[in-house]
């Protein structure tokens, strides 16, 4: 089924569950062609990045290129599809109301080196008021359980924010202190995904993903990030956050 508009049936899903898959949201000739300007912005724009935009498994090998942040700022073909698209259209539908784009992020897997995304809630990062955003991930290769499919806590979203520390991994600096719970685990969800399927799922929904077990298939995907209007964000909270994060980033070694 090619499901290009969020029929009742998916936003009611996408309400009970919190989160919801969009078969081939992006087909046909346009997928070839994203494909393309994403590898032609990893080769001639991300060696450009400050370390704070693009992070590496291995920083002294550039096959390790594991996530670019911002890549809207820095492309306008990217910008257009965070800010002038279906893909805002729908978080518009799904938030019920004007959105700010935030973010468009890349995620890769690179086989065999790429580590697991650990359980956490984006809202926990985003630190909005409400917590009223929205993120995309749309999957650049195809994805299941060998090379890593993203995993959603069923209906988590209903159950406020969990408490989160501090982990080591790269570029998801948080994780839910207490998971899985004996809920978690029996409502927890793998997401397999085709090359052009998008999951979009709420800022309170729990969701993780193992590492690239795979040796010889990548595990590439973007992301897209709406806030909602109506939520308000404690910005000097959220860029003192940032800025310790690199500092403690750079004093490890990692980036
Ligand atoms: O790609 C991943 O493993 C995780 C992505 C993620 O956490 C997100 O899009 O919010």
């Amino acid at each position: 089924m090619n499901e290009k508009t969020l029929s009742g049936e998916l936003q009611r899903r996408f309400e009970t569950d919190g989160f919801v898959a969009l078969r081939q949201f992006v087909a046909g000739r346009e997928l070839p062609e994203l494909l393309a300007n994403v590898d032609q912005f990893v080769r001639e724009v991300v060696p450009q990045l400050s370390p704070e935009h693009a992070f590496y498994e291995d920083k002294t090998d550039p096959a390790t290129l594991k996530q670019i942040q911002n890549m809207g700022d820095y492309d306008p073909q990217f910008h257009e599809m965070l800010t002038a698209s279906r893909f805002r259209e729908m978080a518009e539908t799904l938030l019920h109301g004007p959105v700010v784009p935030k973010n468009m992020q890349y995620f890769s897997k690179p086989p065999g080196v790429g580590s697991p995304t650990p359980p956490h809630q984006d809202g926990y990062y985003f630190m909005l008021d409400p917590c009223e955003a929205v993120t995309m991930w749309l999957a650049l290769d195809d994805v299941d359980a060998e090379n890593g499919c993203v995993r959603y806590v069923s209906g988590s979203h209903n159950r406020g924010m969990r408490e989160h520390s501090r982990t080591q991994t790269l570029g998801f600096s948080q994780g839910i202190v207490d998971y899985p719970t004996t809920d978690d685990a029996a409502q927890e969800v793998p997401l397999p995904a085709k090359s052009g399927d998008l999951l979009i799922h709420s800022a309170l929904t729990i969701h993780r993903a193992d590492g690239n077990q795979s040796p010889t298939r990548s595990r590439r995907a973007l992301g897209l990030v709406y806030y909602s209007e109506r939520a308000r964000t404690d910005s000097v909270a959220h860029a003192a956050y940032q800025r310790r994060l690199a500092e403690d980033m750079k004093a490890a070694g990692k980036i």
